[in-house]
């Protein structure tokens, strides 16, 4: 069988080679500047991270390994799993090996769904999520071997066999919290012979192929936007402390759960279901629509799913959900409050003046798509994106062990520094 250990096993040693001549050869080659304004400004800009699985261009969005991700549209997350790991499309058999490994670790322990069942019936489900992968975290190999005193040059197979097992479990424990935390009758066990989407729609309770293929769309475009975001950045400033995956996916998972990062999908369904709800049930017009975000600016809010700290033009993720949608249900009334949103939110947001981007980002059209099939718990939708994004965060977590990289630990300095420098 292909496994990923081997395909990694077989390209990593030249990887690692051709960093350390470059840090040789050239560490002291200049490659970023830093203003006051940036380091009081989330940074924004600051080239300081390095991050191979995947690059977020301003005007072209995702770039995968080198795919830009509307390359990627007809693929599963299997494929992408591997593309982020090894850094290369896989081969069928690949395909076929990763899908036995992840049938192999399927399995989760009861007592995972006891802690998911004894929390708060208000738990906020990426809250019953964490919990859930921290309730994993003892059965992690590479706690165990770094405890047995494992050497640093075979950490990453350690954090890969870690990465499988997670994110052969994930849909589970992500079912498990749908199914519990909005009472919808027993677990569905999983069923290892299927592939990752389909299983993922089954246990959630869905047999409509189409919404299967609406969950692999959704798992391969939200998969992983570089290394800055706050998820992945959090994910790999804990990892670099040799915490191991578990801990590393969980605390990344944290900061998805923000309304600036993640949290933003759930948001903007329910700024698109409150404007239905004003304008009784039926799509706006565009004008109607243009006075309700001009309400919503006027307010103080921000307007959910429009800019991005790093886009400028509109998120491919976001078109990649509007064809959906256009294909399969062209006249749900959610659906053309949103295609209304495209043509008149950007404009009204330019005459604003304020966000640097004015384009819809991946989580203006993630919402519309999962209600559309039922899937009507907006309090959960953070959840789908967290089993995709793990796939990001996982793959890089297993790039930076291989690569040996050491713990994070940039400067900081205080205010009165700051003042000393001007
Ligand atoms: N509506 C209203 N104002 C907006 C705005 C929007 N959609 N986007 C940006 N602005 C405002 C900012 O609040 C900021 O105002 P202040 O100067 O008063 O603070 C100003 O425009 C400049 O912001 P920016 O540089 O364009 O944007 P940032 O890099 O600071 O922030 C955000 C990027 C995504 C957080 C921002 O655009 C926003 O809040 N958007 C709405 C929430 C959202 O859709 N988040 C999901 C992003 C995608 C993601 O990461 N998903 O996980």
């Amino acid at each position: 069988m292909a496994t990923l250990k081997d395909a990694l096993a077989s390209r990593l040693p030249a990887r690692f080679e051709e960093i350390r001549n470059l840090v040789k050869e050239h560490g002291d080659t200049v490659i970023s500047e830093v203003t006051i304004a940036q380091a009081y400004g989330g940074q924004r800009g600051v080239k300081s991270l390095v991050c191979d699985t995947s690059l977020v261009e301003p005007d072209k969005g995702l770039i995968v390994r080198g795919i830009p991700i509307i390359e990627l549209t007809d693929r599963t997350p299997e494929d992408i799993f591997y593309l982020l790991c090894v850094g290369e499309l896989p081969s069928d058999e690949d395909v076929e090996g990763i899908k036995q490994e992840f049938a192999a670790h399927c399995d989760v322990p009861d007592h995972l769904f006891d802690v998911l069942r004894a929390m708060p019936a208000d738990a906020h489900p990426m809250d019953m999520f964490i919990t859930g992968i921290l309730a994993l975290q003892n059965g992690s190999v590479f706690a165990q071997r770094y405890n047995e005193g494992m050497k640093k040059d075979v950490y990453w197979e350690a954090a890969l066999e870690d990465s499988i097992s997670l994110m052969a479990k994930l849909p589970s424990i992500a079912a498990a919290v749908y199914r519990i935390r909005f009472n919808k009758g027993d677990l569905i066990p999983s069923d290892p012979s299927l592939d990752m989407s389909t299983n993922f729609a089954r246990m959630l309770g869905q047999d409509d192929p189409e919404f299967a293929d609406l969950v692999r769309l959704y798992l391969v475009l939200h998969c992983d936007h570089e290394g800055g975001n706050v998820s992945a950045y959090t994910s790999h400033v804990v990892a670099s402390a040799l915490s191991d995956p578990y801990y590393s996916v969980a605390a990344g998972l944290c900061g998805l759960a923000g309304p600036l990062h993640g949290l933003a999908n759930q948001e903007c369904l329910k700024f698109l279901i409150e404007i239905l709800d004003r304008f009784g049930g039926k799509a706006p017009t565009a004008d109607e629509l243009k006075e309700y975000t001009w309400e919503v600016l006027n307010s103080g809010r921000v307007v959910p799913g429009f800019g991005h700290a790093v886009l400028r033009e509109t998120d491919p993720r976001y078109t990649a959900q509007w064809e959906f949608g256009k294909a399969h249900f062209p006249d749900d009334e959610l659906f053309k409050t949103m295609s209304t949103g495209f043509e008149v939110i950007p404009h009204v947001l330019i005459e604003h003046g304020k966000a640097k981007n004015p384009w819809p980002n991946v989580d203006a059209a993630s919402g519309t798509m999962l209600y559309h099939y039922g899937l009507t718990e907006m309090l959960y939708y953070t959840v789908f994106f967290s089993v995709s994004r793990a796939m990001g965060i996982l793959s890089q977590l297993i790039t930076s062990r291989a690569m040996m990289e050491p713990i994070t630990r940039p400067k900081s300095v205080t205010t009165e520094w700051m003042k000393a420098q001007v």
